[in-house]
């Protein structure tokens, strides 16, 4: 539920676009050349029935140095949605933090975005990310839909609720993942990962008013009558998992070393638009506005372009 004020919140508090004069320039030179990844069968099989795989050492360190810059760049070139969020933050004050303040940054950034806004992200939209994902989603094709950037500084009590991506995306399918890549390393108290079975049934969601409620996650564990997921990560690792996971993530226990992470969000060969009733928060509006599908289409398209092979 709060993850659902939250979209209503960010529908109703837009602000004049902030992304004036942007240059159009590549970074493909600067970036790291994409790895060769091999996918072990036993990965492959721990993504179909966990919804989650954690892949050490999937960017190497020059990837991670590289990404850490971009990160670095993104902040400084924020999305009209970027939140900037404080200790004192409430959902009122979402978008007015000032950056001194920050506790946790996220934004998203779509494929025009990155190509004019933050242009350092383009060559990791087509980086062995994409193949990575096809590979264990069983997909032969991917579209790049977007990347999502978070930041949680030392000592942050900000945790991430349970939550799952899909209804929240205006897209279908059974393959649809995301590869959420570590740029700094992350003790296991701090990201954590649950798969009640119930939710990888794929049940369909018409109307934001009738989603069924998330049941009490934390309760179902401490009483053991759910498992949890949890890994510890080092820069350049990636969790690899599927859209429809209940996921979350805690705050930064570690005070002074800040946590940064990606998840790039791609979308296989059966995702397909999906125009939800309600609030959704992704895409944006203005992106939602220019892409030109109807409900049921193919996701791939100039705004969400297949990025693999
Ligand atoms: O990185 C985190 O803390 C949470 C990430 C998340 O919820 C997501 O990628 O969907």
């Amino acid at each position: 539920m709060i993850a659902v004020r939250r979209i209503r919140q960010i529908s109703a508090l837009l602000r004049p676009p902030s992304g004036v004069g942007y240059r159009t320039f590549s970074h493909q030179g600067l970036a790291p050349s994409p790895q060769t990844v091999q996918i072990a069968a036993a990965e492959r099989e721990a993504y179909q029935r966990d919804g989650v795989v954690h892949l050490p050492g999937a960017f190497s360190e020059d990837w991670v140095t590289y990404l850490r810059e971009a990160f670095q760049q993104g902040m400084e070139k924020p999305g009209k949605y970027a939140e900037f969020i404080g200790k004192e933050t409430t959902w009122e004050t979402l978008f007015e933090t000032t950056r001194n303040d920050v506790q946790m940054f996220q934004d998203q950034v779509f494929y025009a975005e990155a190509t004019e806004r933050v242009p350092a992200w383009q060559p990791l939209l087509h980086s062995h990310a994409a193949q990575l994902i096809a590979e264990l989603m069983g997909s032969a094709a991917v579209s790049f839909f977007y990347l999502h950037a978070i930041l949680k500084r030392g000592g942050c009590e900000q945790a991430i609720p349970w939550h799952q991506d899909l209804p929240y995306w205006k897209v279908d399918g059974r393959q649809i993942g995301s590869v959420w890549i570590a740029l700094d390393d992350m003790p296991l108290a701090a990201w954590g990962l649950f798969r009640p079975q119930h939710f990888v049934d794929h049940s369909s969601y018409t109307g934001r008013e009738d989603l069924p409620l998330l049941p009490d996650v934390d309760g179902l564990l401490q009483t053991g009558r759910a498992n949890a997921l949890a890994f510890e990560v080092k820069a350049g690792d990636a969790l690899c998992f599927d859209a429809r996971i209940v996921h979350g993530s805690l705050g930064n226990p570690e005070v002074v070393q800040e946590h940064r992470r990606i998840a790039l969000r791609f979308g296989g060969d059966d995702a397909t638009y999906c125009d939800r009733e309600g609030e959704t928060a992704i895409p944006t509006p203005e992106i939602d506005a220019t892409h030109g599908l109807r409900h049921g289409d193919a996701l791939t398209c100039e705004a969400f372009p297949r990025v693999w092979p």
